[in-house]
């Protein structure tokens, strides 16, 4: 992957794992792009959970961001108190993230106590520091962003939100700063040696190109007026004047493991975000870190937007993929076949993604349908027929296509069947092929790969697959008497593919854990619990398939869908 430089010696002695989304403006309601962010952070946590081996050495935070100025408005809109509103869309956001099946292990509002208690003391300790001191501040606000931009941003905008195309407006306010501007060779320190690394590379390029450009002080606060709700939180020195939202909210990160039970995930592994709001993230949070005497987080990924036939997704154009769509097509194809397209085809790099439904459909029946359903009902059902479900073997030595007795007699089956035989020089060594996938998809959870993570269970799927049309072992099967050793070659060969789809199944399950789980009930195989990724996915090791362990060949995991039907409908 671009930009991700050298190896990180942490990963290898990681035992903890501490992963972020944003907190998303309750003033919206949940859509596909704060599902997807939340999806790539789930994801990434149940595998971390599955590689450490132990569930409470990871953390997983989503929640909402309650104090913009826009849920006042929103609210008094529909004549609700701003609490009200937040705890109603607070609430979409719960449930929606419920719907998705996501794993969060907290979910945090601003307007909780525990947040805001702690987020006034790192401002007042901040202001005590001298990083934060009163001045007066002129800026174009960005209203639909609450957000300032500098007099060289704004006159590059002409003027206009880039987000909202809405006019800007001036503003002139006494505020408290944050002196930014201290910390521009630290930060810039902090990406050239790689102490906090950017993802992915491109987004690295624009961040380092801004700093470049130099650092401002930050405003983070705002005068309280006559007519203000009661909204926020007050600057803990100094009443008059609310935080600024941006600036409390970042802290949440912090705010929900400052205790001494979860202080041992802090730095954040990783906070991912979508490109909008990177630069809060990458630069003015590090900073403020730093000043707080704390540890900056180890990476900032920032991917790109869902966008929706090829056009962005929003307010003015009401083209969002609402949740509404996302659980009418989780009701149609499941769950697990709308996170796996999200996965695979989302916008995790640089580059922004379409959702469309004809696309939907092939994925789902190209990798879902086809392949991995496909190879473990195949798999499931050839030991069902030849070794009444009971799985044959226990593989002592012999794997794929080794050589050897059970490759002797394959082949002469092949040949029998009147099938082309080639020099045998296909191997399939189902113990290098699943860890070699194995050892990926570690690597690439390291560098927050999530598609390139899961897309290795179906690696080996692929190669389960490649194996059963290579050897036929059904051919095999019609031969068994007039073949010496016909069925040990066919019990290793089903054995290889069974104890590769368990592994498979390990990788997958993050991505699409009910259907996983549906898969090792049927073949009695749910992993052990409190074991490590290196040991559960070792090929005939210690959590190998049993001899005479039994496999059903249950229900297909996905049915196939035709590429015509229409897409699923919200109601
Ligand atoms: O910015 N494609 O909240 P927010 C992909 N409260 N992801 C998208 C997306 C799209 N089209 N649209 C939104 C805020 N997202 C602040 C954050 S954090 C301390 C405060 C996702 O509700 C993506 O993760 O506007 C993006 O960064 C986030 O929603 C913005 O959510």
């Amino acid at each position: 992957m671009a930009g991700t430089g050298t190896r990180w010696p942490y990963t290898l002695a990681m035992n903890t794992y501490y992963v972020t989304t944003p907190i998303y403006y309750v003033n919206d309601r949940p859509h596909i792009g704060h599902c997807y962010t939340t999806l790539l952070a789930d994801v990434a946590a149940r595998f971390q959970r599955m590689r450490i081996g132990s569930p409470e050495q990871v953390f997983c935070l989503t929640g909402t961001d309650e104090h913009a100025e826009k849920v006042v408005q929103s609210a008094a809109d529909r004549g609700l108190s701003p609490i009200e509103w937040a705890d109603r869309n607070a609430g979409e956001f719960r449930s929606a993230f419920k719907a998705m099946n996501f794993s969060n292990d907290d979910f945090v509002r601003t307007t909780e106590d525990r947040h805001k208690t702690k987020a006034s003391e790192y401002i007042q300790k901040l202001v005590d520091s001298g990083d934060i001191e009163l001045g007066d501040y002129e800026g174009w606000w960005d209203g639909s962003q609450e957000e300032y931009l500098t007099e060289r941003v704004a006159k590059e905008a002409d003027y206009i939100s880039p987000v909202t195309g809405k006019p800007l407006e001036k503003r002139v306010e006494q505020n408290y700063f944050f002196r930014l501007d201290k910390y521009e060779s630290w930060l810039k320190e902090q990406y050239e040696s790689g102490a906090i690394r950017m993802l992915p590379g491109a987004r690295k390029n624009e961040v380092m190109g801004r700093l470049r450009q130099g650092l401002q002080k930050v405003p983070v606060s705002r005068r309280i007026k006559e007519d203000d709700a009661d909204w926020g939180i007050r600057m803990p020195n100094d009443p008059e004047h609310r935080i600024y939202v941006w600036i409390e909210a970042l802290c949440n990160y912090l705010t929900v493991v400052d205790t001494p039970e979860r202080q041992k995930f802090w730095p954040a592994d990783v906070h991912v975000m979508a490109k909008d709001i990177l630069w809060f993230h990458a630069v003015i949070w590090p900073a403020m870190l730093h000043a707080l005497g704390k540890e900056i987080p180890k990476t900032v990924y920032a991917h790109a937007y869902w966008i929706r036939e090829g056009r962005k997704m929003s307010k003015s154009l009401g083209n969002f993929i609402e949740i509404e769509l996302l659980e009418a097509y989780c009701k149609k194809y499941s769950t697990d076949a709308v996170r796996w397209y999200l996965l695979t085809q989302g916008p995790l790099g640089a580059n922004d993604a379409d959702f469309a439904h004809e696309h939907f459909v092939e994925m789902y029946n190209a990798d879902l349908a086809n392949s991995v359903g496909n190879s473990m009902s195949r798999v499931g059902n050839m030991i069902g027929k030849y070794f009444e479900g009971e799985l044959p073997m226990l593989c002592n030595g012999e794997f794929g296509l080794p050589g050897g007795t059970a490759l002797g007699t394959l082949l002469a089956a092949r040949a029998n069947a009147g099938k082309p035989v080639d020099d045998g020089s296909r191997t399939f060594n189902f113990p290098e092929i699943t860890k070699a996938a194995v050892d990926r998809a570690i690597e690439a959870a390291d560098d927050f790969e999530i598609d390139e993570m899961v897309r290795q269970g179906l690696v080996i799927v692929r190669a389960v697959d490649d194996f059963i049309s290579y050897t036929a072992p059904f051919t095999l099967a019609k031969q068994l008497d007039e073949l010496e050793d016909g069925r040990h070659a066919l019990a290793t060969m089903l054995y290889s593919c069974a104890e590769a789809l368990r592994i498979a199944s390990l990788l997958l399950a993050p991505a699409m854990p009910e259907k996983m789980a549906e898969f090792w009930g049927y073949w009695n195989c749910a992993p052990a619990e409190g074991v490590p990724l290196s040991v559960l996915a070792e090929f005939g090791g210690a959590h190998k398939l049993a001899k005479g362990q039994k496999i059903d060949k249950g229900e297909a995991l996905f049915m196939r869908a035709d590429v015509k039907e229409d897409p699923p409908v919200v109601g």
